[in-house]
């Protein structure tokens, strides 16, 4: 299987730049490229990449999204002086041309094709291209938005073409709405567009009517296209987070892709003067790590906007950190979407509902009507302020955001563990880990006595649960010591080993550890309540813990299948996890699982992006595909392609549904509706 990062980029795509006074257009600077590579240098990630020269992309690849009437303005701009560019770049809504410009916009359609064959090719599993000029703007005859050809579109048009591809995934998350990948892709149910954009009930640029949650798509393209519009300034890391649980990871793992683009815009990003949000750098990497689990990896960033060139810099770096594998630094903020957002995410996943089958199985008949457009958008055309008082506050608002940065960075990058995943002696070599692994021997017996006894007088006294206890023990503290990542532990008395390590690493200081259950196991009752929040998906019904915040029981039944254990994932126990944001996750796996191996590996997979990646995995099921699965995907491999995750059964669906809405108000993650006024 592919492993490796692709990094493209080429100094000569700086060379685009604006010649004359533009005050749209002054953002769109040749040091956006430069800054964001030096950004990646500072970290030494450049280095860690696998180097992809860029090329110019042919008249021919360009003609599979463009009329060749565009493809001609464009190529006669070559020869132009100053007057000229000015008067051609003036055809078009924010846009210009710098006698270089075409070369550049080529070699942005090449390089986003030589990340595209990379990955194709299985020369490197993911990676990121550096361009400029930006594309989801442009349309078949027409620049726009700081575009000239759309990078991202002509690359899914290739990838049908050329690997016969026959669904492909666009993440748009750029502040704005790529409108121009959206006309290029309307009617074709072969390339699933995802934008999310700052809309202001259509005050924003560029203010159309077709940026709105109600374009679904035309023809058979209806259904995927997919527009989530914020209507309010200041979306933050919660926000963005709940728009992938509720709205596009569902329905991108329904859709299944067998390709993943990002036209990756970080003007969504704290600090940007055109995106006025609130993310911070660290949620691109969780947004990366999520679309990692698709399309068994194969994913491909391409640079869109971004123009407050510290928070740009940074998001980039984030990104290809995370591209790279390396743990995933907590999210920041209070973990909480705000009434706005999702009010937003309420009306997409309504305008989807006859779509997919994810938002279809929910009932929402009791949801009221909830329109929140504006009818008369006060102006046609929002542009950026020139007013010059408004200058001076952003920009030292601006400065003020670079100096918060400096700080907040420095507190997200911690030192990466040479080694992800610690096992013990004796199962190590069946694993088959594809990663580095560091074996543990397992504690002494007398050390493991004096440990437990601590807080667990009578249970040490078996010889065979000592040993097991002996090995987890000493993989759990190499994880708490941060010596190494997560690691994966075998015991045959499961329970006692969880309860054991709960313990023990509440003891060590950890203010909120998560524990899932999954299979027959009798839990044993934690007192350590708040400290710990245990999660069952056993069938067995627990008794004792009903009613406590911190334990909740999902009780499936036996005829649970992956998918629909995945609608638990996905739907519950991510949002669940992401609300209470554990340093330390433990994952119970017992035998009796009416659920599949795949699932259990994507919920480790997903999981990952929590803790800072720190998970303990307690074993009890000795099936060796299983040992594999997980440790394979604590290692870091990227999920095995199962098909289509589709719910089967509306029953499953709903239990969940009546479940989120049960417990919204405790875990807001799950909130993805506005019912009862919240
Ligand atoms: C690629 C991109 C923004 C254009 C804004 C024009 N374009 N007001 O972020
Ligand atoms: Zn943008």
């Amino acid at each position: 299987m592919a492993s490796g990062t692709a990094l493209i980029y080429d100094e000569e795509m700086t060379s685009h730049k604006l010649l004359w006074n533009d005050p749209i257009c002054d953002i769109e600077v040749p040091e956006r490229l430069s800054t964001s590579y030096e950004q990646l240098q500072f970290y030494h990630l450049v280095e860690r990449c696998v180097h992809v020269p860029a090329r110019e992309g042919t008249e021919e690849e360009i003609l599979l999204v463009h009329s060749s009437e565009h493809l001609e303005v464009a190529k006669s701009t070559q020869k132009m002086g100053e007057e000229e560019l000015k008067r051609v770049s003036g055809n078009y809504d924010a846009f210009f041309f710098h006698p270089n410009t075409y070369r550049c916009a080529r070699l942005a359609v090449g390089a986003t094709l030589q990340l595209v064959d990379s990955v194709m090719l299985g020369k490197v599993c993911n990676g990121m291209a550096l361009v400029r000029p930006p594309g989801h703007h442009s349309q078949r005859n027409a620049a726009n938005g700081f575009c000239l050809f759309n990078n991202v579109a002509i690359a899914a048009e290739y990838a049908k073409l050329k690997y016969g591809l026959q669904r492909i995934l666009i993440v748009d998350w750029d502040v704005h709405h790529g409108q121009g990948t959206q006309y290029i892709f309307e009617e074709d149910p072969s390339v699933l567009y995802f934008s999310w954009h700052r809309y202001e009930h259509q005050e924003f640029w560029p203010s159309l009517k077709e940026s709105d949650y109600d374009a679904v798509g035309l023809g058979k393209g209806k259904g995927f296209n997919i527009n989530l519009p914020w209507n309010k300034v200041g979306m933050g890391n919660s926000d963005y987070l709940a728009a992938f649980f509720h709205v596009l990871l569902p329905v991108a793992f329904e859709f299944d892709p067998e390709l993943v683009l990002v036209s990756s815009g970080y003007d969504s990003g704290i600090g940007d003067p055109e995106g006025q949000m609130n993310a911070t750098p660290e949620v691109f990497a969780h947004l990366t790590h999520f679309l990692m689990q698709l399309a068994n990896g194969k994913l491909c960033v391409i640079l869109e906007g971004g123009y407050h060139l510290k928070s740009l810099s940074e998001s980039v770096c984030m990104t290809v950190k995370t591209l790279l594998r390396d743990p995933i630094p907590q999210v920041t903020g209070e973990m909480a979407p705000c009434l706005s957002a999702i009010e937003s995410i309420q009306n997409v996943r309504a305008a989807h509902k006859p779509y997919w089958k994810w938002l279809m199985y929910e009932d929402t008949s009791f949801l009221h009507n909830l329109s929140t457009k504006s009818h008369l958008p006060k102006t046609t055309n929002t542009n950026p302020s020139t007013d010059h008082e408004d200058k001076i506050t952003n920009n030292s608002e601006a400065v003020k955001i670079e100096r918060f940065l400096e700080l907040h960075m420095r507190n997200i990058l911690f030192p990466v563990p040479p080694i992800r995943t610690a096992t013990s002696e004796s199962k190590a070599s069946s694993y088959l880990l594809p990663a580095p692994v560091c074996v543990v021997k397992e504690m002494d017996k007398n050390e493991v006595k004096s440990l437990a006894s601590d807080f667990y007088a009578d249970l040490v006294k078996e010889d065979k649960t000592l040993h097991s206890l002996g090995s987890m023990l000493a993989i759990l503290d190499k994880i708490l010591k941060k010596e190494v990542c997560n690691g994966i532990a075998d015991s045959p008395t499961a329970s006692v080993s969880v309860d054991v390590a709960l313990r023990y690493s509440v003891h060590f200081g950890f203010q909120r550890v998560l524990c899932i259950f999954v299979g027959d196991m009798q839990i044993i009752p934690n007192t350590e309540d708040g400290k710990v929040l245990v999660i069952n998906v056993c069938e067995k019904e627990q008794s004792g813990k009903i009613g406590s915040k911190y334990f909740i029981s999902l009780n499936w039944k036996e005829d649970a299948d992956r998918s629909d254990f995945f609608s638990a994932v996905l739907g519950f126990i991510l949002p669940v996890a992401y609300s209470y944001q554990p340093n330390l996750i433990v994952i119970a796996v017992g035998p009796n699982r009416s659920i599949g191996i795949s699932g259990i590996s994507l919920l480790f997979g997903l999981l990952q992006g929590l803790a800072e990646s720190r998970i303990l995995a307690v074993i009890e099921d000795t099936d060796v595909n299983l040992m594999q699965s997980v440790a394979k995907a604590l290692a870091g491999a990227s999920v095995p392609h199962v098909g289509a995750y589709v719910p089967l059964t509306q029953e499953k669906v709903c239990k969940i549904k009546i479940l989120k809405d049960q417990l919204q108000q405790e875990w807001k993650m799950l909130q993805c509706s506005v019912k009862d006024g919240i």
